[in-house]
């Protein structure tokens, strides 16, 4: 009997996809502000613990600043920015567009978040969302991929493997 509740609680757990899915903590946010991305993770690939976390910086998303993590290298990866940035002043027109942390060991059975900081800069569109793709690598070559953004009249509960995303409000002087 205890074996038959076990595998049906382990059932209704696998159904709840959108628990087990890489997510972000924080799903909404004002243009012209800055935005604290908490990605939790909350599991590895096919059994396998999860080794790298790679995150993709959209277009917008200016000034990032990841926060290092013990037991993880973490490494910045700069390049040009699709257009020019004001940020406090300053045109920013190159910046970090993807954050690795690499060399931990993150259990399939464990839970963790990586985080970090930038800034959605003031030309976005309120009501838009702006997607963070995410891979898990894991060992064997193994990987999961947060890469999908939903089309036309879908939604991400739609897709296997979304990519996490934020949806922008008004900035918070237009009203
Ligand atoms: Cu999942």
């Amino acid at each position: 009997m205890l074996k038959i509740i076990i595998a049906a609680g382990a059932f209704a757990f696998g159904g709840t996809a959108a628990f087990a899915h890489v997510s972000l903590e924080e799903k909404e946010a004002p243009v012209g502000s800055t935005y604290k991305a908490v990605f939790r993770v909350p599991h590895g690939c096919e059994g396998k613990p999860t080794n790298v976390v790679r995150v993709q910086i959209p277009d917008g998303f200016i000034a990032v600043k990841p926060m290092p993590k013990a037991g993880w290298d973490l490494e910045k990866v700069r390049g040009a920015y699709a257009e020019s940035y004001e940020y406090y002043g300053a045109q920013l027109t190159e910046g970090v567009r993807e954050v690795v942390w690499s060399g931990g060991n993150l259990g399939d059975d464990e839970y963790d978040e990586f985080v970090l900081r930038g800034y959605f800069a003031g030309g976005l569109e309120a009501g838009e969302t702006i997607y963070f793709p995410v891979v898990q690598e894991c060992p064997e070559g193994l990987a999961e991929r947060w890469i999908e953004t939903p089309a036309a009249g879908q939604s991400s509960d739609d897709l296997e493997l979304p990519a996490p995303g934020v949806t922008l409000l008004e900035a918070a002087g237009d009203h």
